[in-house]
Parts: C-alpha cells; structure tokens; sequence
C-alpha cells in the first residue's frame, strides 16, 4: 500500500474513533448531570422533609421511570450516613440491620451455597453508609454498609470531601458480578456554602447518591447504534495507573496492528481514560 493510502486509512481510523469517543463522552455527561439532579432531589424530598415524602417504593419507581436520563447506568442507589452512636435508633427504625460487604463477596460461595448465604451483620465501626433506596434492578444492595467495600469506601470519602461527581475504577459489582464502575455524589445537610473547606463538607454529609455504570453491556448499545461497527475494533481503558491499563470494554487486543488513542473525560481529575480503536481487517 502506497504513503498515501497509508494516511487516508489513518485518517478514517482516527475520524472513527474521535466520534465514538465523543459520543461516549457525551452520554456520560448526561448521566452524571442527571444523577447530580438526583440527589438533589433526595435532599429536597428524603431530608428537607419531615415526614420524608420518599421511601424505596417511590425511589425506585422515579428511578426506573427517569433511567432513560441516565443512558450509561444500570441503576442507582442510594446510602445514608450513619454514625455508630445513632445505629440502634436507625436500625430499629428500618427494621433491619446495617451489613457488611466483603465477605461474602471474596470468598467463591459453593454452587448450592448460591443466593442462600446470609449477609453478616456489619461489626461495631464509627460510622457506616447502609443504602437505604435502590433501582429494583439493585435492591439487593439495600441495607448493606458501603463504607464496607474498598471502591465504594474511597469513592464516598473522596466524592464527601470535594463536593464533586467521583468515580471508582472499574471493579466487579455484588452479587451480578459484573463489571462497572460508580459515580457518587454526596449529599449535604442544606447549611452547606458552596465554598466550603473538605472538613466542613465531610462533617455536612449526609448521604451518597451512586449511579452505578455498566460499561460492557451499554457501551456496546452505544457502539451498535453507529454504522461501519464491523470494521473497527474498540477497546476502553481506565489508564489512571499508565502501568496497568483496566479494560474497561472490548476483547483483549492480540498482535500489534497500529491504533488510534482518543481521549475521553469523565469528570472526575483523578481518574484518566482513553478509548483505542483499530481496523478489524489488513488493508
Ligand atoms: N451498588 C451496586 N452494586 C454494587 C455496589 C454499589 N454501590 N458496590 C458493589 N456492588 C450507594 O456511592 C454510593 C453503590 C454505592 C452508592
């Protein structure tokens, strides 16, 4: 293939993946915009409110009637928090008790273990962030402690602190097993200035609202909506680390045909991502 064939096939690669890139962007800014709206709206309705004009039944129905707003997420939830001084009044209240994450997330459950394992009750801690409204499609998550799991631990402290949408590396989610990654905003009493210090925000916190981001399932939807899907291949990464890429979507790449990087911003400057596409098939 001549220099020039070579050029015009890099352009079209590099025109291909800008677009999808772009539109991955895009449609993650939406869902965050709108899971910022959220939970605002639990502060409005959940906290503001005495009597709460929210419980799971009406959580879960708006949540599922509004999802088409949110096109990357698989489902929201949402977790109070809960100091250990007001965890007897707060459990008594829910009729249930605050559990603990790992556990049986580590360990491989025997196949007639399956779903018949009872969550353990979450140790004494200082304080926990049990979630108390879920999507149907999460509900499992309901009453568990996600101060309990690592990823979802350092993105509550980090999204408490900084006032801002933050996301977690892509990981494999409770129970589906399936990998996403979560953003959360945090919730704060209303007495909260906008220019408040990370001290000021972590004691003003309240709860965490978190959209949890199937990137396998939906960037695939996402992909299949454009024409010319069958000739490139497209791979996503969380690059944070540059040392060890996450794939975050797409096959593992074999062989060393040239690529494309684009960029992609999802909001959160602690984390990098980038998407790589290549041609499918040799000139
Ligand atoms: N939601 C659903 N499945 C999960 C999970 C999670 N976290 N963590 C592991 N598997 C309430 O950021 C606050 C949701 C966490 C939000």
């Amino acid at each position: 293939m001549n220099s020039q064939a070579a050029e015009k096939r890099r352009e079209a690669l590099a025109s291909m993946c800008d677009e999808r890139a772009r539109m991955l962007q895009d449609q993650f800014n939406v869902s965050m915009n709108h899971l910022q709206a959220l939970a605002i709206l639990v502060s409005t309705f959940h906290h503001s409110k005495e009597p709460s004009a929210i419980d799971q039944m009406t959580f879960a129905r708006y949540a599922e009637t509004t999802a088409f707003e949110r096109p990357l997420t698989s489902g929201v939830a949402y977790a109070v928090k809960v100091l250990h001084s007001e965890r007897a009044e707060f459990e008594k209240q829910q009729g249930w008790t605050i559990k603990k994450m790992d556990s049986q997330d580590q360990s491989p459950a025997r196949e007639d273990d399956l779903g018949l394992e009872t969550p353990e009750t979450s140790p004494v801690q200082e304080e926990y962030a049990p979630v108390i409204f879920a999507q149907d499609t999460f509900k499992h998550v309901i009453s568990f402690d996600m101060l309990s799991g690592k990823e979802d631990r350092d993105n509550i402290l980090r999204a408490r602190a900084s006032g801002k949408g933050v996301l977690t590396a892509p990981f494999r989610l409770l129970k589906s097993k399936r990998l996403g990654v979560i953003l959360t905003y945090a919730v704060y009493k209303s007495e909260l200035p906008s220019d408040a210090t990370p001290s000021k925000r972590i004691q003003a916190a309240i709860g965490y609202l978190g959209g949890i981001f199937d990137i396998e399932a939906l960037v695939d939807k996402l992909l299949h909506q454009l024409a010319c899907k069958q000739s490139i291949i497209v791979n996503v990464y969380d690059t944070t680390d540059p040392s060890v890429p996450i794939s975050m979507y797409g096959s593992n790449v074999t062989g060393n045909s040239i690529y494309h990087n684009s960029t992609l911003n999802f909001g959160d400057p602690l984390r990098k991502h980038e998407m790589h596409c290549r041609f499918k098939h040799k000139p």
